[in-house]
């Protein structure tokens, strides 16, 4: 027998032992400095540290600075804006600043938006109105404004660095066109106007809002006429700090909002039984959202602002729209509370508990 093979050297115990030391310090250092970066000054983060990133990507990553931020003047997103009339012009004011964001309950978070609201407010206006956007840009970084679908002319289209410079820090800047669908002067129907600077972090911080445009002959008339924003947030949930939502790993978002509020603090809809309903569904968010409607089905009449030819309209219970796409869906409701919703489960969450994020209540009575 020879014990001396199975015998355990110490010199060669104490060196393996050393070194697992070592190797498990170096990995507590990293995530301690990875940490720090990520939660800047609030010293806590929600377990969402990026690492292993350096330069603009890096600086895309980082959630927002939170020194200062003031509350949302109101706790409503997509108001309608009223404009001021000037010879035949109607003249908006919009700005961009960065809020505190209630999306349910006690639940805030670090927000840009459009005249401090999430979605921004709505613009509606007929086809062929001239209309022109005083912005004035209140946040700590620079910005544009884009007109999604909309037919301006190429220097009003919001693209820095391609048909204007970035509006600087409390710069303004004045977009002016006239509101017709882009090719299809003629129509009308549910557009959008969004950042278009960095808009990895500014779109999914709320950057967004609609714009609709009614068609020469008038907007159809509807017992109701809603339109509902969709979108995601990362943010996380004891600082409330936002960052830019993404398809990969540690920056997937964790809350999920209609209208800039979350399951169970999103609006009911109340509607009549056997009354003509339209909805106006709008992706402004960086992910596909599978909307289902209990109850009843829809019929698609518009997708992008464009009325779909009648022999094409669908009768669907589900209808996916992809990021910056919009439908307009037309129904009924039986009585009941039915309800409408993402078909992806975890959308249904905030940050994991259920129900939440992409759930309402439409109550037919
Ligand atoms: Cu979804």
């Amino acid at each position: 027998m020879n014990n001396e093979t199975d015998q355990v050297n110490p010199v060669w115990a104490i060196s393996i032992a050393a070194l697992l030391v070592a190797v498990i310090a170096i990995a507590i250092a990293g995530v301690a400095i990875a940490r720090a970066g990520d939660s800047g000054d609030s010293g806590a983060s929600g377990g969402m540290a990026m690492g292993s990133m350096s330069g603009g990507s890096m600086e895309h990553m980082s959630p927002l600075p939170i020194g200062g931020i003031k509350r949302a003047p109101s706790s409503q997103g997509g108001t309608l804006l009223k404009p001021t009339v000037q010879s035949g012009v109607a003249v908006y004011r919009l700005d961009a600043r960065p809020v505190w964001w209630t999306i349910f309950g006690g639940q805030r978070v670090s927000a840009y938006a459009y005249n401090g609201i999430v979605p921004g407010p709505q613009i509606r206006v007929k086809n062929g109105q001239r209309v022109r956007i005083e912005f004035k840009n209140n946040l700590p970084e620079p910005t544009t404004v884009h007109w999604h679908g909309i037919g301006v002319p190429n220097s009003q289209d919001g693209v820095p660095g391609v048909t204007q410079k970035n509006i600087e820090p409390g710069k303004s800047y004045t977009y002016e066109f006239t509101a017709k669908p882009a090719g299809d002067p003629n129509g009308g129907g549910t557009f959008m106007y969004h950042t278009h600077t960095d808009e990895d972090r500014q779109m999914p911080m709320g950057l967004y809002g609609t714009l609709i445009i009614d068609p020469p002959s008038g907007a159809k008339h509807y017992s109701v006429d809603k339109t509902l924003v969709f979108s995601e947030w990362s943010s996380d949930p004891s600082t409330g700090r936002s960052r830019g939502v993404m398809q990969m790993e540690g920056m997937f978002p964790n809350f999920f909002t209609i209208n800039g509020k979350s399951f169970p603090d999103t609006a009911p809809v109340n509607v009549q039984p056997g009354k003509k309903v339209l909805f106006r569904l709008v992706n402004a968010g960086q992910f596909a959202h599978p909307i289902h409607l209990h109850g009843t089905s829809f019929r698609v009449i518009a997708k992008d602002g464009h009325a779909v030819p009648k022999a094409a309209i669908e009768r669907r219970d589900t209808l996916t729209l992809e990021s910056g796409e919009r439908a307009d869906i037309e129904f009924t409701e039986p009585p009941g509370k039915w309800i409408l919703h993402c078909h992806i489960g975890h959308h249904l969450t905030n940050d994991g508990d259920g129900p939440g994020g992409l759930l309402m209540i439409v109550n037919s009575k």
